[in-house]
Order: C-alpha cells, then sequence, then structure tokens
C-alpha cells in the first residue's frame, strides 16, 4: 500500500495511542536455528506488510520510526533467515520499521561502514525515519527483549555472540548490531567512508562516539544474546591491513571523513515484499 497522506496520517494518530513502552507479545527467549534452510511464503502473502518490507502496527501508534540497514554482498542465503526470523521479532517489538539492503556492486573490496551511510542517505529519502538500526545480516537476536530500536545513548544491540561463547570479545567493540538516532549519527558525521576491507570500522565508530561525550548503551548480558550464522571470510573482504593506524587518527579524521563527505551512484532502486534492494557503486579504495 502507498504511504498515507499526511491529513490520513494525523487522523490516524488522533484515533490511536502510542504504543506501550513494552511491547505486550513479546516472546523471551526464542528457537533460531540456521541447520534447516527457511521458507518465506507465509511472509510474502502477510498483508501487514507493504512493499519494501515497511511495517507499522495498525494497534498504536509507534514510538519511533526504525529504518534497518543491511551492508550487502552475495549472502543470498543469510538474508532469508535475516528476514525470516526478523520481520517476526519487529513486528511484535511493535515497531514502525522498513527495511534497506545495501549491496556494494562489482568486485572491489567491500567497505561496510560506506555501505552504512548510504543506507542512512537513502533510507531518510523513503521515509521519515528517526532511527537506524544497523545490522549484519548474518546475526539475528535470540531474544524478542532486545529492541531493535534507538536510545538515549548509542545502542549496542549484539553483545553477546554464540561464535564468542556469547562473551563481549572486546570493550569498544560496536560491530555487529547497532542503533543511533538521527542525532546521535549527525553528532558524529555519520561513519568513515575509508574502511576497505574486513575490521576497524567498528572501533573509528566507537571512537567517535566517544570523541562526542557520548556512551554505550547495552543491554542485559542474557537479553542480548544473538546467533551468527557460520561463514568463511570473504573473498573480497581481507582484513584491513591499515586499520590499526586508521583508528588511532580518528579524532583527526572524523570531521573531514563520513555523511559530510560521502559520494556513492546508485545502480538500482527496487522495493520487493520484504525489504528494499538498492545496489550501489561506492567506488574503490585510494
Ligand atoms: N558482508 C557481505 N558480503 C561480503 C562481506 C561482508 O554482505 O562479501 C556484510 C554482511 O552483512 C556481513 C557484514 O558485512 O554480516 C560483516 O562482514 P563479515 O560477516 O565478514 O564480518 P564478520 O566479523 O566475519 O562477521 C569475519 C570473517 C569470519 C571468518 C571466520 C572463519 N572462521
Amino acid at each position: 500500500s502507498a504511504p498515507d497522506t499526511p491529513e490520513v496520517d494525523a487522523e490516524r494518530n488522533q484515533t490511536l495511542q502510542y504504543c506501550p513502552e513494552t511491547p505486550p507479545r513479546l516472546e523471551g527467549p526464542l528457537h533460531v536455528d540456521f541447520s534447516e534452510p527457511v521458507k518465506l511464503d507465509e511472509l510474502m502473502t502477510d498483508t501487514r506488510l507493504s512493499l519494501g518490507g515497511h511495517y507499522r502496527p495498525s494497534e498504536c501508534v509507534s514510538r519511533q520510526k526504525v529504518a534497518l540497514i543491511i551492508p550487502f554482498r552475495d549472502r543470498e542465503t543469510h538474508l532469508k533467515y535475516w528476514l525470516f526470523y526478523m520481520h517476526p521479532i519487529l513486528q511484535r517489538q511493535q515497531l514502525d520499521y522498513g527495511v534497506y539492503v545495501i549491496e556494494q556492486n562489482g568486485d572491489e573490496t567491500f567497505n561496510r561502514a560506506k555501505l552504512l551511510n548510504v543506507g542512512y542517505v537513502e533510507a531518510l529519502r523513503d521515509y521519515d525515519y528517526d532511527c537506524f538500526v544497523f545490522s549484519d545480516v548474518d546475526l539475528i537476536p535470540i531474544d524478542d527483549r532486545n529492541l531493535y530500536k534507538c536510545y538515549d545513548q548509542p545502542r549496542h544491540l549484539s553483545v553477546a555472540m554464540d561464535k564468542f561463547s556469547f562473551n563481549l570479545s572486546y570493550n569498544q567493540y560496536f560491530g555487529g548490531v547497532s542503533s543511533l538516532s538521527k542525532e546521535q549519527y549527525l553528532k558524529i558525521n555519520g561513519f568513515s567512508n575509508n574502511y576497505w576491507g574486513w575490521g576497524g570500522e567498528d572501533v573509528d565508530i566507537y571512537n567517535r562516539l566517544s570523541l562526542q561525550g557520548m556512551s554505550i548503551s547495552r543491554p542485559d548480558h542474557n537479553i542480548g544474546l544473538c546467533k551468527m550464522i557460520r561463514h568463511v571470510r570473504d573473498k573480497l573482504n581481507q582484513p584491513n591491513r591499515q586499520r590499526f593506524t586508521q583508528i588511532s587518527y580518528t579524532r583527526q579524521t572524523m570531521e573531514k571523513d563520513g555523511i559530510n563527505s560521502l559520494s556513492y551512484s546508485v545502480v538500482s532502486w527496487e522495493k520487493n515484499r520484504l525489504y528494499t534492494k538498492i545496489i550501489v557503486d561506492v567506488g574503490k579504495p585510494l
């Protein structure tokens, strides 16, 4: 369905109440299993989802409009699991949300953080989001009380992964799944566009946040558990050998390298049933 006009929206907001702070139909610990393939048939015919995988509860007005941004290339199977598990969770969390898969075109080295910046810009062109959840495609929370929304401080949502025996790997870790409000994101000039290959960009984001006087909020350990889909390292995402040097210069680079210097070109923009897919050219390392 097409988005409502502002008039219809205003009317709806007058007759409906805000959703409760704690969503009432959460299930708590979930069963998440990657050993069998999943089918998306049921989701594909879910009439409560509008094109682009956009949802908003009919029973109340969501407190936040959340864009889910997924950096992506060549992980179709993972994306299927992600959609299969995440749509029902996000619906139970009563979020007004849309899903954006940002795919890096071509075969240059992968650039996760730049794709996240692109996701921020493109999602805002689509809808008036106030919160951004940046999620790797291979991570699923195993407790739906881990709310995929924004908080007073930037939130790290994937605090404990099965891969690391459910321990947070390091304190500055801000990768995997995280959320920032529009305001928090703009305060740090978004993310760096210059981390090509695996690693470092999450520490750079952490540095930006702490340089701007913010702290990281995290769910309780027992609620922040998530499962990662096992995979080998992608060929075009080798460890970035400059990462340790780069993260020591965040203070000097963040003002000029971020959302204010982002340049890319959109190759295609397509709304599917379950998500919006945006293929982009992000260039190559200098
Ligand atoms: N991503 C892609 N395609 C790629 C590379 C990365 O979609 O080719 C995205 C995807 O959303 C992924 C995220 O970027 O979840 C992070 O990349 P990653 O999964 O490679 O990073 P992670 O730290 O794993 O999760 C690193 C390689 C682990 C190899 C372990 C071998 N035992």
